[in-house]
């Protein structure tokens, strides 16, 4: 059952998402198959990984390993086509790094992300400084097929590699009166060229936040892969957030601090223009940014005669799941 690439298939054809697909394939035929088979993956992983060499990122071993033994989530992960690996990972908003789309690529591969460490403070019976190989100790991987919906009215279908933030919260043992969720990112002028520009519109380090119940929910996650590989610098590596029926500026990359807060805590956006992004900032098709619609969205890749707009869903497409938590909130007020 080795994955070997096939003497007809023209080297062009042989994409990171063909092999990842493949990939899937194979490890969803092994889940159902015999546990005895199950030194598979990884050989599959690294006899493939050839093609895309330079392309995907290499974390520190414990995190490769972790990574091979990722299964994946049916319950969780929408059957949609992926956007290539290639969108993923060059079409990023990391403002860390440049205000322009290619700016993460161009401009993180630098970043130092091992060792790395996060520290977890406020309303917790455990608080403390932990590396991440610590945080991710005893803790299974799994990959989540997520739409992204940025704010900006494009979005993306991605496979995440990552573990719910509920369970990690969990082990920290928050204490009655944490109410709120704070996350940080990484705050380093020498690494970090757009927190060096004056004329940055955001006031560093980038800050995001949750209420408990949605940090709880079981569709929200901390990444740490992507395609099945670890997350590449632009893509907020090696630890970045995914709350998926939330607009993508939520999604917080690179974190390093984990507050449980009793009061909502101040986000970046919100702080930079707050007629024009909340706190909540789940996906609305009926509320209309100041300055365009938010009804209709850019599915990418998309091009100028291959637009691939399509409807914006409610919470992206997550209502069934989420809906609830906002029962009896008007929406158009908590936008
Ligand atoms: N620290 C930090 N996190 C961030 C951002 C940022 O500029 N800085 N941009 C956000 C926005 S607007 C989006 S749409 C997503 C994009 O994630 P991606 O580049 O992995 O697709 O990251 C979010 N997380
Ligand atoms: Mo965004």
């Amino acid at each position: 059952m080795l994955i070997r690439k096939a003497p007809d298939i023209a080297p062009s054809e042989i994409t990171p998402e063909s092999i990842y697909r493949q990939r899937r394939q194979f490890i969803k035929g092994l889940a159902a198959g015999s546990a005895l088979l199950m030194s598979g993956p990884a050989a599959a992983l690294s006899g493939s990984a050839r093609e895309d060499e330079g392309l995907r990122a290499t974390g520190p071993e414990w995190l490769q390993k972790k990574l091979e033994a990722a299964t994946a989530s049916t319950e969780f992960s929408t059957a949609e086509k992926l956007t290539p690996f290639e969108h993923v990972t060059s079409y990023n908003n990391f403002y860390e790094f440049g205000l322009g789309k290619s700016d993460p690529k161009a401009y993180a591969q630098g970043l130092r992300t091992d060792p790395w460490s996060v520290e977890v403070s406020g309303a917790v019976h455990k608080p403390g400084r932990y590396h991440l190989e610590d945080l991710l100790k005893g803790v299974d991987l799994e990959e989540r097929i997520y739409r992204l919906r940025c704010v900006e009215a494009w979005s993306m279908v991605i496979p995440w590699v990552g573990f719910p933030l509920a369970s990690l919260l969990k082990r920290f043992e928050p204490t009655g009166s944490s109410r709120y969720v704070a996350f940080t990112t990484l705050h380093d002028p020498e690494q970090m060229p757009g927190q060096r520009s004056r004329f940055g519109t955001i006031d560093w380090p980038y800050v995001e936040g949750l209420r408990m119940d949605e940090a709880m929910h079981p569709l929200t996650i901390l990444a740490v892969g992507v395609y099945g590989s670890a997350l590449p610098s632009q893509n907020g590596a090696p630890l970045r957030l995914v709350v998926p029926w939330k607009y993508g500026f939520k999604s917080i990359k690179s974190i390093v601090r984990i507050h449980l807060a009793e009061q909502m805590p101040p986000t970046s956006w919100n702080r930079t223009a707050p007629q024009e992004y909340g706190f909540y900032a789940n996906v609305n098709p009926a509320v209309d940014h100041p300055r365009w619609s938010q009804s209709t969205e850019r599915r990418l890749p998309s091009s100028l005669f291959s637009p691939n707009i399509i409807d914006t869903q409610p919470f992206n497409g997550y209502s069934e799941q989420v809906a609830h938590l906002y029962s009896g909130m008007d929406l158009n007020k908590w936008y």
